[in-house]
């Protein structure tokens, strides 16, 4: 299996309940090492430019006043198939339809505010990654 790294938002719904801390535990728990962490809080524009995926789509505006709406944390996780395993303990983007244990279900309220965002590929994740932290600012573990 490759090691990989994947980008990691919680969302402001989460920060503003304090469950930044309960979802690292997630992370850590599924074995996925946090190797780069800060506290922002988007403008509308780094907002509309991190999601210009979805530019085009009915919920985008709301999307982009939410993501703005309080600080949020963006991490780079790195472990074994991280894209993936981290979509695994996410949940359904619903979390309505999000399976029991997993981060949506247990700390989402609605479709809308969703708690938490992971990169859906290799190549999202490069480009996510790349949006918030530079080189310098990203931490390999060598154990
Ligand atoms: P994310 O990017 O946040 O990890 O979520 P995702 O891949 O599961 O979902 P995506 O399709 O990329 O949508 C990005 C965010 O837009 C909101 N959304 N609302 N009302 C709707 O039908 C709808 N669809 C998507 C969600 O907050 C979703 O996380
Ligand atoms: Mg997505």
């Amino acid at each position: 299996m490759a090691i990989e790294r994947t980008f990691s938002i919680i969302k402001p719904d989460a920060v503003a309940k304090n469950n930044i801390g309960a979802i690292y535990n997630r992370f850590e728990t599924a074995g996925l090492k946090i190797i780069a962490s800060k506290m922002v809080h988007l403008s509308k524009e780094q907002a509309e430019g991190f999601y210009a995926e979805h530019s085009e789509r009915p919920f985008f505006g709301a999307l982009v006043a939410f993501m703005t709406s309080g600080p949020i944390m963006v991490q780079t996780l790195e472990g074994e198939n991280a894209v993936l395993a981290h979509r695994d303990i996410l949940g359904a983007t619903n979390p309505a339809d999000a399976a029991p244990g997993t981060i949506r279900a247990d700390f989402a309220e609605s479709i809308d505010e969703n708690a938490a965002h992971g990169s859906d590929s290799v190549a999202s994740a490069e480009r996510e990654v790349a949006y918030f932290f530079s080189a310098e600012e990203l931490c390999p573990r060598t154990r």
